[in-house]
C-alpha cells in the first residue's frame, strides 16, 4: 500500500515538473483508463466525422473544391490512425477499441451526428468544427501522456488548415448572390449551437474535468475553451458579415468576454445518447464500410504472415 502511494506521489510530481509520461512508465490505473476513454473517443469522432463531410466530396461545386475537401477528409483519416495507435501504447487492442465503435457503446464527439444539408455546410464544418477542436487540441499538444502530445502536433497543424478553409467558403459565400448569402447564414444558423456542445458539459456538470486538470491531461476547462472560441469566432462572423444566432450575445465590459445565451443540454445529452438526427446511420455506416473492409484485413494479415514465414526461413 504504501509502495502504491510513493509510487503515486513521484508520478504526480513528475507531472507537476512538466514531464512526460511515457507508455513503459508506471502510472496509475485509473490515469491509464482515463487516457484510453478520452483517446479512444477522440480516435473515434475524427473517423465518424469523415462521414458527414465525405458525402460532399462528389458534389463539391469545382474541382478544386473538391480536392481541397477530399485532402481534408483524408486528414481525418490519418488522425484517427495516429489516435488509435496512441490509445494501443496504453495497452488496448485496437480491435476492441473499434469493436466498441461498431457496436454503439462508446462515445464519438456530438457534433457528428448532425446532416450536412448544402454545400455551406461543409464551410460551417470547417469553420465551426474545426475550429472549435483546435481551440480544444491545443491544450491538448500540452497534455501530460507523452505519445498523445506528440499526435496533437501534428493534428493541430491540420485542423488549422481545415478551419482556413471552411472559414474561406463561408467568406466566398457570404459576398456572394442573396441565395449564397443566405445559404451561408442558415449553416451558421444550424452549426453555432451543435459547435459550443462539442465542449463538453458545463464545468459543474463535467465528471472527468477536476482529475484530467490535476494530471494535466486536460490543462483548460470544457467552459474557459467555449469562452475562448466564442469570443474568437464572433469577430470572424462580423468580418464576413454573418449574424451569431443568439439574442443574448453581447459584449462584456467588465469580464472583457462575450455573454451568450444558454446552451440546450437537454439536446446534447439527447445526442450522446444516441437519439441525434444521424446517430443511426453514422453507425450503419462505419459498420458498412468495416465489413466491406473485411477483404482488406484478411489480405494484409495473410501478407504479414507470409513475410515472417519467409523471414524465419
Ligand atoms: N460529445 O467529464 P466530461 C475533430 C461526454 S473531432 C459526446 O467533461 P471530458 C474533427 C464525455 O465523454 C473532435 N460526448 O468529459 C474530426 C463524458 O462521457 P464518459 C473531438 C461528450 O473527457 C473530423 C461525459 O460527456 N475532440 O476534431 O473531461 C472532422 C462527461 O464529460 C462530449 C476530442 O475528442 C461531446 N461533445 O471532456 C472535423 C478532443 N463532451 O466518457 C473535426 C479530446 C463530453 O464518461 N477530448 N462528452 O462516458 C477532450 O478534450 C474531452 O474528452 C472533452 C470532454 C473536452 C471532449
Amino acid at each position: 500500500m504504501t509502495e502504491v502511494k510513493n509510487l503515486e506521489e513521484m508520478f504526480q510530481a513528475k507531472i507537476d515538473a512538466e514531464q512526460k509520461i511515457e507508455p513503459k512508465d508506471w502510472m496509475p490505473e485509473e490515469y491509464r483508463k482515463n487516457l484510453v476513454r478520452q483517446i479512444s473517443q477522440h480516435a473515434h469522432s475524427e473517423v465518424v466525422g469523415m462521414l458527414p463531410e465525405g458525402n460532399w466530396i462528389s458534389r463539391a461545386p469545382s474541382l478544386r473544391r473538391k480536392a481541397i475537401l477530399l485532402a481534408k477528409v483524408q486528414d481525418e483519416a490519418g488522425h484517427g490512425l495516429y489516435l488509435y495507435s496512441a490509445c494501443e501504447t496504453l495497452g488496448t487492442s485496437r480491435e476492441k477499441t473499434i469493436e466498441d465503435l461498431l457496436s454503439g457503446k462508446a462515445k464519438y464527439s456530438s457534433i457528428f451526428n448532425y446532416p450536412t444539408i448544402t454545400w455551406a455546410d461543409i464551410g460551417a464544418v470547417g469553420w465551426l468544427v474545426d475550429g472549435a477542436a483546435i481551440m480544444n487540441q491545443v491544450m491538448l499538444t500540452r497534455t501530460s501522456y507523452g505519445p498523445y502530445a506528440r499526435a496533437m502536433v501534428r493534428i493541430c497543424k491540420e485542423e488549422s488548415f481545415h478551419q482556413r478553409q471552411g472559414y474561406e467558403i463561408m467568406s466566398v459565400l457570404a459576398k456572394g448572390t442573396k441565395e449564397q448569402q443566405q445559404m451561408a447564414q442558415d449553416a451558421l444558423d444550424r452549426w453555432w449551437w451543435p459547435s459550443l456542445m462539442m465542449f463538453g458539459p458545463n464545468d459543474a456538470e463535467s465528471a472527468h474535468s477536476a482529475q484530467s486538470m490535476t494530471w494535466k491531461i486536460k490543462r483548460e476547462s470544457n467552459d474557459e475553451l467555449r469562452q475562448k472560441f466564442i469570443d474568437r469566432t464572433v469577430q470572424q462572423a462580423e468580418v464576413i458579415g454573418l449574424r451569431i444566432p443568439d439574442s443574448d450575445l453581447k459584449w462584456n465590459e467588465s469580464t472583457g468576454h462575450y455573454d451568450f445565451g444558454p446552451i440546450d443540454w437537454d439536446e446534447f445529452w439527447n445526442v450522446v445518447k444516441g437519439n441525434g438526427p444521424c446517430n443511426k446511420a453514422r453507425l450503419e455506416a462505419r459498420n458498412k464500410a468495416h465489413d466491406e473492409g473485411a477483404w482488406v484485413r484478411e489480405a494484409a494479415l495473410a501478407y504479414a504472415a507470409k513475410r515472417k514465414e519467409r523471414v524465419a526461413a
